[in-house]
C-alpha cells in the first residue's frame, strides 16, 4: 500500500489495484473554438494544468500502472445525444454543429482528440462517454471489474461537472477515489474550490484530494 498525505485523512492505495483516470482533457474543452468556448467559457483557464497532468500521467506510465483517459463524445448521427442536452444554454454553436475543429463534440473529429501533450499511449484505455459522468452508457465499470481495480485516482476537467459526476458514480460503486487538486481546474475557479470541498466533506463523503507533489513524494517513500 502506498499512503498519501490527503485531505480529509491520508489515503492508502494498493497500486497494482488503482487506475489513474483522467477526464476529457479534449481539445473541445482546452482549445479556443470548442465545445467549452462555444458556452462562453475563458479556455486559456484549463491550460493551465497541462503540466502537472502531464507529470501526473507520467508517474502512472513510469510505474506500469493502469491508466484510462475518458472523452466526453457523440455518434455522428447523434443518437446518444439527448435533444435536451443539445438545446441547453445558448452556445454560439451546439453539439453537432461545424466549428472551427470539426463538428462540435463528435466522434472522430479533431476537437474530439485529447489533446496532443497528453495523447494517450497504446495500451492505454480510451472511453468515450455520451453522458457527464464516465460509467454512464460506458463500459468503463466491466473493463475496472475485470482489471481487479479498486482504487481510482482522479485528473482532468471540469472540476465540478465531468470530474465529480465520475468520482460520484465510482464512489456509489465502492471505489476509493483521490482527486489531484492541481491536475483538475474549472472555468470557474470559485467551483473548483467548492467541489474539492464538497468531495472531501464529511469524512470524504465523496473522496479524498491531494497535490501532485504529496501523491508523488508517497510514491517515492514507499519505493
Ligand atoms: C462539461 C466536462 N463541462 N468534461 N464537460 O460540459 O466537464
Amino acid at each position: 500500500m502506498i499512503t498519501v498525505a490527503a485531505e480529509p485523512f491520508a489515503y492508502s492505495f494498493p497500486p497494482e489495484k488503482t487506475a489513474l483516470v483522467v477526464i476529457d482533457m479534449q481539445r473541445d474543452f482546452v482549445e479556443p473554438g470548442g465545445f467549452g468556448e462555444t458556452l462562453g467559457n475563458n479556455v486559456a483557464l484549463l491550460s493551465a494544468i497541462v503540466p502537472t497532468t502531464a507529470k501526473l500521467i507520467g508517474l502512472f506510465r513510469d510505474n506500469g500502472w493502469t491508466i484510462v483517459h475518458t472523452r466526453e463524445s457523440h455518434s455522428a448521427d447523434l443518437a446518444d445525444c439527448p435533444p435536451a442536452k443539445r438545446l441547453r444554454g445558448s452556445p454560439t454553436l451546439k453539439i453537432g454543429d461545424e466549428g472551427p475543429m470539426g463538428r462540435i463534440l463528435i466522434r472522430g473529429e479533431p476537437g474530439n482528440d485529447i489533446i496532443p501533450e497528453l495523447a494517450p499511449l497504446a495500451g492505454e484505455i480510451v472511453i468515450d462517454k455520451p453522458g457527464k459522468g464516465a460509467f454512464y452508457a460506458t463500459a468503463l465499470g466491466d473493463i475496472l471489474r475485470l482489471k481487479g481495480i479498486t482504487h481510482l485516482v482522479f485528473a482532468g476537467v471540469t472540476t465540478e461537472v465531468c470530474v465529480q459526476t465520475t468520482m460520484r458514480e465510482a464512489n456509489d460503486r465502492g471505489y476509493d477515489c483521490l482527486l489531484v487538486e492541481d491536475a483538475t481546474e474549472s472555468y470557474f475557479p470559485e467551483f473548483k474550490a467548492a467541489a474539492i470541498a464538497m468531495i472531501r466533506a464529511q469524512g470524504a463523503i465523496v473522496g479524498w484530494t491531494a497535490p501532485f507533489a504529496t501523491l508523488e513524494a508517497a510514491v517515492r517513500e514507499a519505493k
